[in-house]
């Protein structure tokens, strides 16, 4: 009889809209755990959760709360993740980063399962999870990518307001019922940057996720575009991306135009893409099914559908592409990395 091994996890950011899903997803899933601890900021320090029916104390996260940790998963934002992270892998722990800390440094492996999980087997202690918006769109072009080579993607997201936090998801809520009351909307954290600028997110769509940086584009089009390369592993790929957020409270919608290196067949496409693993094809126009926001939300499948040739170029395609960012955007995905860790693979 084969014992397994269990582990001692330590999920840093667990009062968060994304550590709540990693801790649901543990549980759920029968994660091999020994111990479990629960890390925020001081503000949380002292909330009980409940996990796996025995309530836990959140602990404040220092660079000592890693002694004995095996695995870490880090969704507490980019500054935590730089200031905790080296101490965790001093202590001998395999760190999880969901933040863009470590992401395009080239000793990290950046991981998406179904796309390369092959890069693990190299990590120094950190294994970085993409953003969420670039995770979707690679967990769904790759088996196009494989199959026919891509030399063009150009990308527009339609992002829910849960990617910037548990606060901004209580700001739509709260303006959304200030509007239909009658009064004005107080913009008061979209779009999340150090300026004071706000912008009403109920009933509008704001062109700006993350700061913009000095070539005209946000920190998160960048984010996209250079981490899709580093995980297709390809340079010469020719990507751009225009990032929106939406009155929309959880799932990531992206319509992308992919050019192909070889001509192809529209239902080979769609085979592909239904075999892929973690894909699900929802593509009947006739009957008006498509991948949409409300639908996706709780799931852990990309779903892909509006796959079409496209009309200026046959050798390109358009698809529009859904999925739960906490979820494979986040949580999901940083869970099935602590499973490939974690779990001998059959
Ligand atoms: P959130 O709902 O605002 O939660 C933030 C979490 O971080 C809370 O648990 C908070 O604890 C904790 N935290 C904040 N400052 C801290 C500190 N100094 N030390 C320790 N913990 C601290 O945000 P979220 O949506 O869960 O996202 C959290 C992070 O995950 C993001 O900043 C981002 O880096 C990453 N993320 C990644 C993706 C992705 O695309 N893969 C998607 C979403 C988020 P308190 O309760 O004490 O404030
Ligand atoms: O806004 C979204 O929809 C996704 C946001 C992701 C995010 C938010 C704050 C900080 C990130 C990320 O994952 O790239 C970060 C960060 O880690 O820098």
């Amino acid at each position: 009889m084969s014992t397994q091994t269990l582990f001692n996890v330590a999920v840093v950011g667990a009062t968060g809209a994304v550590g709540e899903q990693i801790l649901r997803l543990l549980a759920e899933r029968s994660f091999p755990i020994k111990s479990m601890k629960l890390l925020s900021s001081a503000r949380s320090a002292g909330t009980k959760i409940s996990f796996q029916g025995r309530e836990l104390t959140v602990e404040e996260a220092t660079p000592e709360s890693f002694r004995d940790v095996d695995i870490a998963l880090f969704s507490a934002g980019t500054d935590v993740s730089k200031a905790l992270i080296p101490h965790a892998v001093q202590h001998g722990a395999v760190c999880i980063d969901n933040t863009n800390a470590y992401r395009m440094d080239p000793e990290t492996p950046l991981v998406v399962p179904e796309v390369n999980i092959d890069q693990i087997s190299g990590h120094k202690g950190i294994i970085a999870n993409p953003n969420c918006s670039t995770i979707q769109m690679v967990a769904a072009l790759k088996p196009l990518y494989d199959r026919y080579g891509i030399s063009r993607i150009i990308v527009s997201t339609y992002q829910a307001v849960s990617g910037a936090g548990a606060k901004a998801i209580n700001e739509l809520t709260r303006q959304s019922r200030e509007i239909l009351d009658g009064n004005d909307a107080k913009p008061d954290i979209l779009p999340v940057s150090s300026l004071p600028v706000k912008h009403q997110m109920a009933f509008n769509v704001i062109p700006q996720i993350d700061k913009f940086q000095d070539n005209g584009f946000t920190l998160e089009e960048m984010k996209m575009i250079r981490e899709t390369k580093k995980i297709m592993g390809d340079d010469t790929l020719e990507i751009t991306a225009t990032c929106v957020r939406v009155p929309v409270v959880y799932s990531h919608s992206e319509s992308v135009y992919v050019e192909l290196k070889q001509d192809f067949d529209i239902g080979e496409i769609k085979s592909l893409l239904a075999d892929a693993p973690g894909i699900v094809l929802v593509d009947d126009p006739d009957n008006q099914r498509y991948p949409l926001a409300t639908d996706a939300a709780g799931q852990n499948e990309v779903f892909v559908g509006r796959i079409r040739r496209d009309l200026s170029n046959s050798r390109a395609l358009n698809l529009w592409i859904v999925s739960d960012n906490l979820l494979k955007g986040a949580a999901w995905n940083a869970v099935q990395i602590a499973e490939y860790i974690a779990i001998p693979q059959a």
